[in-house]
């Protein structure tokens, strides 16, 4: 659907569309030889206006007068009256920022209590199914001839070949292997590398076979809704710096967001999920792609663009794998002494990654989303065309990154900070540059994409990102509405 620029998508039920007595007010301006603003189509289709006909013929009045045929976006703001509601109440939580939780452990008893803490806590999110009841360790079930028993365990390896379906699972107390039976067979092939499972074992002498596959999951979800109209723009992948940074779409973006919109006026808060800057040094011969040459211009050069955004506007910044602090999940926020320019502004909070927010009363998971890369390139039917489809996977695992020793790295931790124990009503990601929406079990899934333009890597592989693009998020009816800066 589009009006203008702006294209309306729809979650549930709920579509924008142009409604009839816009549409014949505007037909009747037209038929009086008045040139229409695409604003104004985009201010009209967005707001609920009583005798739009009476407004329009209002203005042409006016604009009559003097002799223009014009109508623009700022005619309308004025007769309507629209200006900044400064009373739109607002208030915001920060749930969990990993920042403050990270203990760094070294070594090889860091990972052992990072798997410790990882297997503990999904098997508590098992337990709340009343399967669980029945729950074996590993160990226990050896020469038991018991039925409808189960056991959790995080995946070994998995084999699907020719008419062979089985899966290995290890536990704290040993490893088992099983042929996978018919009825979970579909749920196999779907299975990431070392998530956590848990399985019906039937046991027929030596011959161990899992007869269904249970996944953590979601449980139906309820989301909270803000109790005003209230818009989030999520944002993601700048790479401020890089000479494919879209400056110029990004200011437009800027701009907007200051500008006397309908959308933009009700704006309170800007999410960025990651890859703020270029960085320098992340991938081979990346110097020659930088405009900005250290991460210290670059983040000047990124302060100075958020310093654009209107005051009365929250912005939230959390890192991803270009930005300084440490490389491996979770990251720490973006060190203040690299970016004290963001750090003290007032209306600036710079988050870890992962990291939940309350935004009036919305809880929003930001995760950068490398473990994406992860997915896609070892599971089959995912692609980096439809990151929300791996972000649902992500969702069903509990877990933000979970395949170990592929190409994200996982730093040793007391606790495993990635799995999702809170449930959110909006995940957002970014990373692979492809804004897609969706949603999973009643949660928003947002992949918001990037203001850089293709690169000679993203080329070279075949990747094609749709950059340019503001995911508007209403906090109220959690309608997304996609709005494209890409000329
Ligand atoms: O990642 C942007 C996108 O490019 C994301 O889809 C991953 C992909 N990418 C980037 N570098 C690599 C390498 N070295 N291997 C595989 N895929 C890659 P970004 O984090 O913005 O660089
Ligand atoms: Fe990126
Ligand atoms: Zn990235």
């Amino acid at each position: 659907m589009h009006v203008g620029s702006v294209r309306f998508y729809s979650i549930y039920n709920i579509t924008i569309m142009m409604k009839r007595d816009v549409r014949v007010a505007l037909d009747y301006a037209f038929k009086k030889g008045f040139q229409i603003h695409p604003e104004v189509i985009e201010i009209l289709g967005g707001m609920e206006i009583e005798n739009v006909d009476k407004v329009l013929k209002d203005i042409m009045q006016e604009k009559l007068r003097d002799g223009d045929f014009h109508i623009s976006g700022s005619d309308l703001v004025r007769y309507l009256g629209l200006e900044i509601d400064e009373d739109i109440p607002t208030k915001h939580e920060i749930l969990f920022d990993c920042t403050a939780r990270l203990t760094m452990p070294v070594g090889v008893e860091g990972f052992s209590s990072l798997f410790k803490s990882r297997f503990k806590k999904l098997k508590s999110i098992m337990e709340q199914r009343p399967e669980s009841k029945n729950l074996r360790n590993i160990s226990n079930i050896q020469g038991t001839s018991e039925k409808d028993i189960y056991i959790c365990g995080l995946v070994n390896e998995k084999t699907i070949k020719d008419n062979t379906f089985k899966l290995t699972l290890e536990d704290m107390t040993g490893t088992i292997e099983g042929f996978v039976a018919e009825p979970a067979r579909e749920t196999l092939k779907g299975l990431f590398l070392d998530q956590f499972v848990m399985v019906k074992v039937d046991r027929r002498g030596d011959d161990i076979r899992f007869i269904e596959i249970i996944q953590p999951d979601i449980p139906l979800h309820t989301s909270n809704h803000a109790d005003n109209e209230v818009y989030a723009v999520l944002l993601s992948d700048l790479h401020i710096g890089s000479k494919y940074f879209m400056e110029r779409e990004f200011r437009e973006f800027l701009d907007w967001l200051a500008s006397p919109d309908s959308y933009a006026l009700k704006v309170r808060f800007v999410l960025v999920a990651g890859d703020i800057i270029d960085g320098v040094g992340v991938f081979p011969n990346q110097d020659k792609e930088l405009v900005e040459k250290t991460t210290h211009k670059q983040l000047e050069k990124a302060s100075e663009l958020f310093s654009l955004i209107p005051d009365y506007i929250k912005v939230f910044i959390s890192p991803g794998n270009h930005d300084p602090g440490r490389r491996a999940l979770p990251q720490p926020a973006i060190p203040r002494d690299s970016a004290p320019n963001l750090w003290n502004k007032k209306n600036i909070f710079m988050l870890g990654n992962p990291a939940l927010l309350s935004i009036n009363s919305v809880k929003i998971l930001m995760f950068h989303g490398q473990s994406i890369d992860d997915i896609v390139k070892g599971v089959t039917g995912m692609e980096y065309s439809h990151p929300a489809d791996v972000m649902k996977g992500i969702l069903r695992v509990r877990h933000l990154s979970p395949i170990f020793g592929s190409q994200t790295p996982i730093a040793p931790e007391n606790e495993d900070l990635l799995v999702i124990e809170d449930i959110p009503d909006v995940f957002h990601a970014g990373h692979v540059h492809v804004t897609e929406l969706d949603v999973y079990k009643g949660i928003k899934v947002i992949n918001s994409g990037a203001w850089q333009r293709q690169t000679p890597f993203q080329l070279s592989v075949g990747q094609i990102p749709t950059p340019g693009i503001a995911v508007l998020f209403n906090l109220k009816t959690h309608q997304i509405l996609l709005r494209n800066f890409l000329e």
